[in-house]
This record gives C-alpha cells, sequence and structure tokens, in this order.
C-alpha cells in the first residue's frame, strides 16, 4: 500500500505493534481449507445426492462455511455504531514531567503508535455520515506503560451533567421505539422533549445544532476529551487537565442542506474521504494540547470543572500544544480493527487519573460492561487490536475465546510455587497508585449546586458564533423542532432557547410561526427533588468572557490554506485542454487536487485529443466537491449548458456558498444558472467568490485565491428570512 510505504521508519514500538498483530492471513497463492485446515475442491456446490437431488446433512463443508457466515454478525455499538478508524503515531514536542510522569507525555524520543475511531452517536451503522450529530473521536495510545484511551468527542461537553441520565438520554435520541424513526437524527421529539425537560443540555445542544455537526472531513474537526482529568507527576503532585484536538487543516463544515444531498449521494463521503486521503499520503494531523489548572485553582472559576456541560475557556486558560498527532495508515480490515476495537474511559497510565466527574465516573463502569456482550466475553483485550505493546502477566485466567496459553502451575497470588511471579510493581518500577484524594463526605443521591447554571456557557457559545454560523444554529433548529409534531415540546424549548438569547428563541420562534413562551415555563428536571421544578429559577452567573474566540469555527479556519481541498473541473466535447491543464497545476501547487467530470465518459478536446474523465455527471454531484470551476471551450460551455445536471451542478455549488470559476468563453453557462442574476459583473462577484476570466492562467490563479476563504456564507445572509 501507498501509505504504509510512505510512513517510511517503523520504530522500534510500531514494529512490536505489528509483530503482536501474529493473526494475519492472507491468502495469496494459498489452496482455500476448511477451519480444520482440510484442502477442497469445490466451492460452488453442496453434496446433494444428485445433481438434482437433495443437499446432504452430511456436508461438513458447506455447513462450516454457512455456519460462520451467519455468525458473522457482532451486537453493533449502543451509540457510536458508525464508525472509521486508522493508525498513526503520537509525537511528543515538549517534556511534560512538571505535571505528569506518564512516559508519553515526558519523554520526546518517543512515537507512540496510536488507532483513532472516529464515529456519529445516534445512527446504526449503516446509517449516514452527513448526519446532523455528535462525532466520536476516540484515541487508543499504544504506550510502552500500557494502553491509555481518551475516549473523546468532537465537542467539548455532553447532554448531560450525572451517567444516571445516560440510557434516558440515549433511548430519546435514538429511532423512536415504536416505529424506528427516524435513523441517526435528533430531529424528532423524543429527543427534545428530553432535553427541554433537563436544561442542563442546553449548552449541548447549541453546539449540536451548530456547525460542529455537520464536518466536512472527519480530518478537519476538533477533538476533546469532555471531562476534566488529572495529570500526576513523579512527586505525587496533581493538576487538573481538559484534552484537547486541534487539527492542523483547521475546521471546515457542510452547508446542512448539503449534508441531507451527500446523505444520497454518498452516504460513505467521511469514511471515504479519511480512507483516499491516507492512501494518498495526505496524513491528517492533530496537535495535542492541553488546558491546566493547579489543584489549588480548583475553586477559582465561575463554573464547575467537574461539570462535563463546561468549558474551561480558552481566554481563562490557554490551550498549549504539546505534540503531534498523525494517522499514516488504513486498517487491513475493517471488522479485525475498527469493529473489534474496544476503548475504555478507565484505560489509563500511571501519570493520569481520573477526577469525580460524576459522568465520567459511571463512564468507567461502562465500558468492560458493554464490550462483555459486544465482543463476547472476558477476554476482548487480545484481540490483536486491543492489545497492549507492554507486556501482560497476571493471574486471570481462562473465560471464552482465551488465546493466552498460560503456562506454569500457579494462577494466584500470594504463591511460592511460581517462585511469587508476577511480581508486584511498586512505584519505583512504574506501578500505578490511585491519586490519594481526601474524601469526607455523607453518602448522597444529589448534585452540587454548582451545577446548576444551565445557560451562561450556552450564551457565551451562541455569542461567540460568526453572523453565518449563527444563522446556521437558528435554522437547525427551525428545521429540528419543526418535526417535532407535539406542540408543547416545541414551546417548552422556546422558552428554554429565550433564557440563553432572546434573540434566538424570536427568530426560532418567527420560523416555526409560535410565539415565545412567558418566563417560567418549562419543567425543569435538572434540579434536584427538594427544589420545585416549576418555580426554579436558573442561576446564571454572570462571571468568565462574554464571548471566546476558540468557538467560531470560521474564526479558526485558517485562509488561503486549501491543501487536500477537492475541486471539480466540468468539461464536454470542445473542452480546451490547455485550461484543464492551467488549472490542475495551479491547484497541484497548493495542495488541492481536481477531478474533471463530463457527461460521459469519453470526449474529444479542443485540440482534438481524447480525454477519459475522472466521473461523469451520473454519478457524482457537486456536494462531492469544495470548488468548481469550467473550463475554456465554446463548445463545451453550450453542451454542458443543455445538461441539466451540469447547470444544476454549478447552482448547488453556489447554494452551498463554494467558490467557482468559469472561463468567459463558458458564460453561455453561466447565464443559465439561478444565480447568474445575482452577479454584477464587477470587483463584487470575486469577492462573493465567483470568479470570470478569459486568460486560463489567472483564472486559476484568482480561483485559488478564492478556495483560501472556503465557502462565502455571505451569500446565505443575503437571503436570510428574519
Ligand atoms: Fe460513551 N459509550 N458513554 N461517551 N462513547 C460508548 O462503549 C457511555 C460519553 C464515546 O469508537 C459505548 O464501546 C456512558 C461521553 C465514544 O468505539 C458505551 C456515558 C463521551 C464512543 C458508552 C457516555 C463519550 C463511546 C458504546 C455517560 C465523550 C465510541 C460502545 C456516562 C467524552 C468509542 C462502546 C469507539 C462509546 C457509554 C458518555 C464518547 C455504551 C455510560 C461524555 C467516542 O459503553
Amino acid at each position: 500500500m501507498a501509505a504504509r510505504k510512505a510512513t517510511g521508519k517503523t520504530n522500534k514500538v510500531s514494529k512490536k505493534v505489528q509483530d503482536l498483530a501474529t493473526n494475519t492471513e492472507s491468502a495469496d497463492g494459498q489452496f482455500i481449507t476448511t477451519n480444520q485446515g482440510v484442502r477442497y475442491s469445490d466451492d460452488h456446490n453442496s453434496l446433494k445426492a444428485g445433481d438434482r437431488g437433495p443437499s446432504l446433512l452430511e456436508d461438513f463443508i458447506f455447513r462450516e462455511k454457512m455456519t460462520h457466515f451467519d455468525h458473522e454478525r457482532i451486537p453493533e455499538r449502543i451509540v457510536h455504531a458508525r464508525g472509521v478508524a486508522a493508525h498513526g503515531v503520537f509525537k511528543l514536542y515538549k517534556d511534560m514531567s512538571r505535571f505528569t510522569k506518564a512516559g508519553f507525555l515526558t519523554d520526546t524520543g518517543r512515537e507512540t503508535p496510536v488507532f483513532v475511531r472516529f464515529s456519529t452517536v445516534a445512527g446504526s451503522r449503516g446509517s449516514t455520515d452527513l448526519a446532523r450529530d455528535v462525532r466520536g473521536f476516540a484515541v487508543k495510545f499504544y504506550t510502552e506503560e500500557g494502553n491509555f484511551d481518551l475516549v473523546g468527542n468532537n465537542m467539548p461537553v455532553f447532554f448531560i451533567q450525572d451517567a444516571q441520565k445516560f440510557p434516558d438520554f440515549v433511548h430519546a435520541v435514538k429511532p423512536e421505539p415504536h416505529n424506528e424513526i427516524p435513523q441517526a437524527a435528533s430531529a424528532h421529539d423524543t429527543f427534545w422533549d428530553f432535553v427541554s425537560l433537563n436544561t442542563e443540555s442546553t449548552h449541548m445542544v447549541l453546539w449540536a445544532m451548530s456547525d460542529r455537526a455537520i464536518p466536512r472531513s472527519l480530518r478537519m474537526m476538533e477533538g476533546f476529551g469532555v471531562h476534566t482529568f488529572r495529570l500526576i507527576n513523579a512527586k505525587g503532585e496533581a493538576f487538573f487537565v481538559k484534552w484537547h484536538w486541534k487539527p492542523l487543516l483547521g475546521m471546515h463544515q457542510v452547508a446542512w442542506d448539503e449534508a441531507t444531498i451527500i446523505s444520497g449521494k454518498d452516504p460513505d463521503f467521511h469514511r471515504r474521504d479519511l480512507f483516499e486521503a491516507i492512501e494518498m499520503g495526505n496524513f491528517p494531523e492533530w496537535e495535542l494540547g492541553l488546558q491546566i489548572v493547579p489543584e489549588a485553582d480548583e475553586h477559582k472559576f465561575p463554573f464547575d470543572l467537574l461539570d462535563p456541560t463546561k468549558i474551561i475557556p480558552e481566554e481563562l486558560v490557554p490551550v498549549q500544544r504539546i505534540g503531534r498527532m498523525t494517522l499514516n495508515r488504513n486498517p487491513d480490515n475493517f471488522f479485525a480493527e475498527t469493529e473489534q476495537v474496544a476503548f475504555h474511559v478507565a484505560h489509563i497510565v500511571p501519570g493520569i487519573d481520573f477526577t469525580n466527574d460524576p459522568l465520567m465516573q459511571g463512564r468507567l463502569f461502562s465500558y468492560t460492561d458493554t464490550q462483555l456482550s459486544r465482543l463476547g466475553g472476558p477476554n476482548f483485550h487480545e484481540i490483536p487490536i486491543n492489545r497492549p505493546i507492554a507486556p501482560v502477566h497476571n493471574n486471570q485466567r481462562d473465560g471464552i475465546h482465551r488465546m493466552t496459553i498460560n503456562q506454569g502451575k500457579s494462577s494466584y497470588t500470594p504463591n511460592t510455587v511460581g517462585g511469587g511471579c508476577p511480581f508486584l510493581a511498586g512505584k519505583m518500577d512504574g506501578g500505578f497508585a490511585s491519586y490519594t484524594e481526601r474524601i469526607d463526605a455523607h453518602k448522597v443521591r444529589a448534585r452540587s449546586k454548582s451545577f446548576f447554571d444551565h445557560f451562561s456557557q450556552a450564551a457565551l457559545f451562541y455569542n461567540s458564533q460568526s453572523e453565518p454560523e449563527k444563522l446556521h444554529i437558528i435554522n437547525a433548529i427551525r428545521f429540528e423542532l419543526g418535526k417535532v409534531e407535539t406542540k408543547e415540546i416545541r414551546e417548552r424549548m422556546l422558552g428554554v432557547l429565550n433564557q440563553v438569547d432572546k434573540d434566538l428563541a424570536a427568530q426560532v420562534a418567527y420560523g416555526l410561526g409560535m410565539k415565545v413562551p412567558p418566563q417560567p415555563k418549562q419543567l425543569n428536571f435538572s434540579v434536584p427533588a427538594d427544589v420545585d421544578p416549576k418555580t426554579y429559577q436558573p442561576l446564571k452567573q454572570k462571571q468568565g468572557p462574554e464571548r471566546s474566540g476558540a468557538l467560531s469555527m470560521i474564526a479558526n479556519s485558517p485562509t488561503g490554506d486549501i491543501r487536500t481541498r477537492k475541486v471539480a473541473v466540468l468539461v464536454a466535447d470542445g473542452v480546451r485542454e490547455g485550461d484543464i491543464n492551467a488549472v490542475k497545476k495551479a491547484l497541484a501547487a497548493a495542495g488541492a487536487m481536481a477531478e474533471v467530470i463530463a457527461p460521459r465518459g469519453v470526449i474529444k478536446t479542443a485540440e482534438g485529443g481524447m480525454m477519459e474523465p475522472d466521473k461523469t455527471l451520473r454519478t457524482v454531484a457537486s456536494v462531492l466537491y469544495d470548488a468548481v470551476y469550467v473550463p475554456g471551450g465554446a463548445n463545451s460551455a453550450a453542451t454542458l449548458e443543455a445538461e441539466d445536471d451540469a447547470v444544476e451542478f454549478l447552482n448547488q455549488a453556489y447554494k452551498h456558498c463554494k467558490p467557482l470559476a468559469l472561463s468567459s468563453e463558458a458564460d453561455v453557462l453561466l447565464q443559465a444558472t439561478r444565480f447568474a442574476k445575482d452577479l454584477t459583473g464587477t470587483e463584487a462577484d470575486v469577492e462573493n467568490g465567483v470568479v470570470v476570466h478569459s486568460n486560463a492562467g489567472k483564472l486559476a490563479k484568482q480561483f485559488v485565491t478564492a478556495m483560501g476563504q472556503y465557502r462565502f456564507w455571505q451569500r446565505e445572509l443575503a437571503k436570510a428570512t428574519a
């Protein structure tokens, strides 16, 4: 595989990982056999009594094959069922031993192998990649001291504060139980019923309604550990820490209308994008960022560090970028690796520890429990993708699908028959010891009052968005609530939104044709039983920044960087091949790529040659590309003008705010579009991302500059209704 070759050197550790994958099999040049290793000669016909007679029960070859097939599926994950993964490495920039003793965070000479699985949350395994949803971002670090799993999401907060509510939340967002509708969508009654009754969800609801929930690529989204963890240094000192992944390609989104079309045109859009990028050697990269808070500062914030519905604004604690993760190898086998990988929040290594975040505490139980039913027994750590590179020795034995053949007579500790092995590891030997946090408390079912502010950070998030992003949030909520059939739920949610931002609530209400209800209207099950939910007034704290620059995707997208973007070059018979070459050259120089698309599988160029396009108009659509280019050649443009699919290609690209470039010779095609009437023929068109020029070289150059802005969202603002 090209990608594997391109990785080049294998360091000591990744070699070890490969050695551990001893269960690999390749059928290249081999005879077919049964699972008992018996070669056989016919795999097309079952054994019968006569060639038109009944099948015979003794056909062990048929029965073995069919039995295996009948059991091919394992239960999909209850949440995060739809996922895709890749291998890679993590390299540290900066020794963090002041804060932690974890080897992969202190030894800058190491390359730690990683396996990363991205996922959507609500949909089934076969659902679309472009659902409006949170994305899972789970990283398994195979460190020399054992596996560390950072099981995070692409949003830094969560819907609930206490694990007790997780099954309810998941039941509410999943398809409704009576008819199993809708698939992979939160736009339905039960989700909004739940979140409108649990105002602790409000902050996360806004993230989920923002463009973060419809990323352009898994390679272009942030990741977060969500909970506050602890780092522990060699002296035993503890620090609070929040984990961040910052994508080096910046953060980018698609338009919602675009997402819905992609779901039909290519439901594997994200999965394909990741796979192809890695195959092409465009290795996705993220920097690992840490926000570190000394223990002594625990109570200095206007929110509780243990509350997973809160961020620490970067203005209060900056994110230190301490290392880089590069994904450089696709899995060989989706099932064996991506499906069978088992992440667990409790997989930590010495130098990292938990906090009392009540959501995290519940997760510490859930992840092993779920693997027992999904992977069938307690030995899932022996599946190659889950094996640590650190050696494993203990007295655990047997169980379903045990792979290890333990030697010797001792399977207990303490023992003398085994010479006392395996030995206990003290601190000096790198043994894990839990942080000795002092706890002095009553045993209660309760929530700390410091968790009661449900709206300040929701408002912070909303206020920090640019105008186009605010519009996207408003439209997303209009869409979702528009699908909610129960009026009381819609109304209750408007009441909740009104506590975040009056204009937001008013705009959503206008779109729904409803009125914002007077306050307080909603019941609130986010408050303890001793508070009357009807009269409960939410606590809103005013401290902290009004806006946070890190929260807007658009504000954090590097302009000018168009690496790995995909351009559609629309052509037909009579196209000027020289124009195609000019744009291809300009794009390649900037790290982007072009695909030539024609009405049929072969075309004749203006220069007289024959050309095979990469794709035809029948199999692709503009939603699968970042920008569109129409080269010169009057015949080509005239042919495209007569093709509904070609005109629609341009219309959609314009609607989704993408950069467009057309040779002046393609004017007939341009005039056939819906947006031709919006053009002025002046510099304003270029500022609006539509470039027209008669010179192919200049057109290509201006096009690359326009692509540097990614999208021209102002087109939507001009048309927005309020
Ligand atoms: Fe998970 N979660 N979760 N979750 N979660 C699972 O584990 C759970 C939560 C996350 O690619 C399950 O192996 C509980 C927060 C990711 O394989 C399950 C609670 C965050 C993945 C489970 C949460 C996550 C999972 C399903 C609340 C972001 C996919 C299958 C107490 C920080 C990992 C499985 C992969 C998967 C339980 C909340 C992230 C059922 C009980 C918060 C990325 O164990």
